[in-house]
């Protein structure tokens, strides 16, 4: 048997209790989805929880995905808070999860396009990168030629760029526009 430590972390209203009580009925670990807006989910327990509709402190739910053969899976699933009043919570997760690939970090406000960058958003790709986080920091939202080397600089490693590149007219060199200015921004900032 085998046990996998997985975390769900992201901003606030993200949807991480509601995808935690989804990920809990499709493995048959409970029998009725619960809801946020009903306040009858199975990891946001407090009262205060469930008036309030967001997560206060983070919670561990637990369930078995069948394998083939005897190996099934064990799956212990912590759902964090969002609010950044409660980011100590989320720090001691990362304490306990077995493997980080990407962290995603919202450079706008999730939802809608065309906002403009959010550049406050560096200081947690550079957080991650001084506490020595070596995989994947993928950066959304409000990306351009002039914000896109900034990123690259901070340890952003991956880019979304959406009306930045499709709203050029030559696809291919935009493209190859913001890959060297990226390779040219983080070499700078190794140098
Ligand atoms: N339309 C839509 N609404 C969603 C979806 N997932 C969640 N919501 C709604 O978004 C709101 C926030 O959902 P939560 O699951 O509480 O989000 P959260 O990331 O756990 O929020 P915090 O724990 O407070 O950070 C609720 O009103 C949900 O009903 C979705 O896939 N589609
Ligand atoms: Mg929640």
């Amino acid at each position: 048997m085998h046990t996998l430590n997985l975390g769900i972390l992201a901003h606030v209203d993200a949807g991480k209790t509601s995808l935690t009580e989804r990920l809990l009925l499709e493995a048959g670990a409970i029998a009725h989805l619960g809801s946020v807006d009903r306040g009858d989910t199975h990891t946001d327990t407090l009262a205060l929880e469930r008036e309030r509709g967001i997560t206060i402190q983070s919670a561990v739910v637990s369930f078995r995905i069948p394998a083939h053969g005897d190996d099934d899976v064990v799956v212990n699933l912590i759902d964090t808070p969002g609010h950044p009043d409660f980011i100590a919570e989320v720090e001691r997760v990362l304490d306990v999860l077995d493997e980080v690939d990407l962290v995603l970090v919202m450079s706008v406000f999730p939802g809608f396009g065309g906002q403009k960058f959010m550049p406050e958003v560096l200081g947690k790709v550079r957080a991650l990168r001084e506490r020595g986080f070596e995989r994947h920091i993928e950066m959304d939202g409000g990306l351009n030629a002039a914000t896109l080397p900034l990123c690259a600089e901070a340890g952003t490693n991956v880019f979304v760029a959406g009306s930045a590149i499709f709203g050029a007219s030559d696809l291919r060199t935009t493209i190859q526009g913001f890959r060297a200015s990226a390779a040219s921004a983080r070499a700078g900032a190794r140098a």
